[in-house]
């Protein structure tokens, strides 16, 4: 039986998306009805209750049903229903109906996809133009398909361990004696942590693989005396190089042609933060290599980690368009503007930042054949990911290096994680933050988190909370704020036992969140499911869109309502729940299937163990290093029996299939407790 069909159109751009070697299929194409009227586009007729999943990085429900969107990677701080693209391009869909299956269009320009948008039951596909892969992907359940399209785009990217911790960062810690104090104030209060993250201040003048030498006067001492208190530093990269006579990043650029080139073949200027930049042709393989190998200056100091910014590319102007602005602006100066022109005016000046035109204005020399930008738009953020990544293969090839994106396409998600960009401390972004996780870990990304506590806007100590129940779970867990918001680290607030006990589950839960994470990626898993994946005789459970599982043996169930004291939930079997205050001080109660009503106090973590599964958990640490391995304790909930497989290893090497690094573990309804494996596990019961 075929699973995966290749239906290639024109002559679709490179895109190393797909690792698998899959010809091109000649027959006609299925479920699709293909149509060339005006431009190619495909649509396909939904049955009423048809549910359609993916789409990855994206607003709206877990089914996109009812929306229509657009991949184009968009600098995009407004996260609301009726925006159609985020920061990303994950061109994945699965449909479940009469039967399922699954669509990948590998296609590096815009695409939209009208998903019951315009006609309820019509699903239309449109691309840019003719030349593209699209892939039809079948199996038996979601799962399979969603198995089958991971296989064929390669392994998700895993990180080293102490990525799993807890991270705060801000926008930003200004200097040395600032991270120190949020260090310190962390550690203190025994509140556990792994990193602490430098945003673009800690360079000099915004300049990439830069220090600023005033505010960091001895970094690589600076690293390694946080790295004795168990933290690290995780230094932001831009996409922009600043234009600067004498900087060597530039220079470099400039001489060997690494730079994008406008059409006259002159290096291509926009405006990005720090004034005039040059965008690395990070899809030409030279340059691409060239700008990777930059990142040794950190790694040089010490540095183990990194999140590359601004890479859609975002642009705040190019300066071309900006000089027709101000030529342009003279004709309303002094004028008495009046709503038509004044609505011209707004237009002229609002225009500005991330405008399409200027996504015209570029180009990218790959093999020496020249792309205009916007026909490879969605494939800039990944390949700038992908420079580090292959760097890092040589830099350190035997060391795991955590590296995540805010903008990405299918592909990359082998490189590194993302983060979901800037959202706001509102309420609704903490259900988007559920609602985006297991779209995402369709798509490949399974190192992804959302900024907790919210990004923009100011956050409240209630806001915070229920977003750290949530952030408990995200393998990415970390608390980042826009500069001018309010300060909303762990220890400002007066319930600062509740954020240490939390943040201490999250440590406690670290042997189960680290080995179902692994797991996922080793065998082309979700970590995060909707009920419906694995309930799928259950016709509720499609509909339950604010539930999760996370891995194999754990329901949540998050409370995302502002003076909520608890929430509905729903079980599609009995469950144990736990109730939980700290790992040493909790509850439990078996709940028989059904909607229930329960409370969940703002300094509690609630969650559900599956029937004939075991959660193995810590002891729980001030951060990874201290943890320790081989003494466990167990969220049980046994009828008969259960076993889990535990992943373990050193944090940092790759060989992830090396069987020393799993163990079983084993318990029976009469309380025997069996394991096997080469770590020496102490199990407390
Ligand atoms: O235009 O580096 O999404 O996390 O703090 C803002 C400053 C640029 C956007 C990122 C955000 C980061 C911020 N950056």
């Amino acid at each position: 039986m075929i699973m995966i069909r290749r239906y290639q159109y024109g002559s679709p751009i490179q895109t190393d998306a797909v690792v698998r070697e899959i010809p091109p299929y000649e027959g006609e194409l299925k479920y699709l009805k293909e149509i060339r009227k005006e431009i190619l586009h495909f649509a396909y007729t939904m049955e009423d209750n048809d549910v359609v999943y993916g789409l990855g990085e994206n607003v709206r429900g877990i089914n996109k049903r009812g929306g229509i969107y657009e991949s184009k990677s968009s600098d995009e701080p407004s996260h609301l229903e009726d925006k159609r693209s985020l920061y990303a391009a994950h061109n994945f869909i699965i449909l479940q109906g009469e039967v399922n299956f699954g669509i990948f269009v590998d296609y590096p320009r815009v695409i939209t996809f009208d998903i019951g948008y315009t006609n309820r039951n019509q699903f239309v596909i449109t691309p840019s133009s003719a030349d593209l892969d699209l892939y039809i992907i079948e199996g038996e359940s979601l799962k399979d398909i969603v198995k089958e399209f991971r296989q064929m785009i390669g392994r998700s990217y895993i990180p080293p361990k102490w990525a799993f911790g807890y991270g705060q960062s801000r926008w930003s810690y200004m200097d040395e004696d600032e991270v120190r104090e949020v260090v310190k104030k962390h550690r203190d209060n025994q509140i556990p942590l792994d990193a602490v993250y430098l945003d673009i201040d800690y360079m000099d003048n915004y300049k990439d693989f830069t220090l600023n030498e005033k505010a960091f006067p001895n970094f690589p001492m600076f690293v390694e005396e946080l790295k004795e208190q168990g933290i690290r530093l995780v230094p932001i990269i831009d996409a922009g190089v600043k234009v600067e006579k004498g900087y060597d990043v530039y220079e470099e650029g400039v001489e060997n042609h690494y730079f994008c080139k406008d059409k006259e073949g002159n290096d291509f200027v926009a405006g990005v933060w720090p004034g005039k930049v040059h965008f690395p042709d990070v899809l030409n393989k030279k340059a691409r290599k060239w700008f990777g190998q930059k990142y040794k200056f950190l790694l040089d100091q010490g540095i183990e980690g990194f999140w590359n910014d601004m890479n859609e590319p975002a642009i705040f102007y190019s300066e071309e368009h900006l000089k027709e602005v101000f030529e342009n602006i003279d004709q309303f100066k002094g004028e008495n503007l009046d709503i038509d022109s004044f609505f011209k005016f707004q237009e002229l000046v609002g225009s500005i930042n991330n405008n399409v035109n200027d996504y015209k204005r570029f180009y990218h020399n790959v093999e020496g054949e020249y792309y205009r930008h916007d026909k490879v738009h969605n494939l800039y953020g990944y390949n700038m990911t992908r420079a580090a990544a292959e760097a890092f293969e040589e830099l350190e090839p035997e060391k795991r290096i955590l590296l995540f994106s805010r903008s990405s396409y299918i592909g990359m998600h082998r490189y590194g994680g993302i983060w979901t960009g800037d959202n706001i401390s509102w309420w609704s972004h903490i259900l988007l933050n559920i609602k985006m996780m297991p779209s995402l870990n369709m798509c490949g990304f399974l190192y992804t988190g959302a900024d907790i506590a919210g990004f923009g806007g100011n956050t409240t100590e209630d806001l915070a909370l229920r977003w750290m129940q949530l952030g408990i779970f995200t393998p990415l867990m970390r608390n980042h704020s826009a500069i001018g918001t309010r300060y909303q680290e762990a220890y400002r607030f007066e319930k600062m036992e509740a954020f240490r006990n939390i943040i201490g589950i999250r440590y406690g839960l670290l042997p189960y969140i680290y080995s179902e994470f692994v797991k996922a990626a080793i065998s082309n898993e979700m970590y995060f499911r909707p009920l419906a994946f694995d309930y799928t005789e259950d016709e509720f459970a499609t509909q339950v869109e604010d539930q999760l599982l996370v891995g194999d043996g754990l329901m949540i169930a998050p409370v995302y309502q502002q003076n909520a004291t608890g929430r509905y939930i729903y079980l599609p079997e009995p469950m144990k729940l736990f109730r939980m205050k700290s790992m040493k001080d909790m509850e439990w109660e078996i709940m028989e299937n059904g909607h229930h009503y329960i409370d969940i106090a703002l300094d509690e973590v609630v969650l559900f163990v599956r029937p004939n599964h075991i959660i193995p958990c810590s002891l729980s640490g001030q951060c990874i290093d201290d943890m320790n391995q081989n003494e466990l304790t167990l969220l049980e909930n046994v009828i008969d029996k259960a076993t889990y497989e535990l992943y373990h290893d050193d944090g940092f090497s790759k060989d992830f299939e090396n069987p020393e690094h799993y163990s079983r573990i084993e318990i029976t309804s009469d309380g025997s407790c069996k394991v096997e494996g080469n770590l020496e596990l102490v199990i407390q019961r």
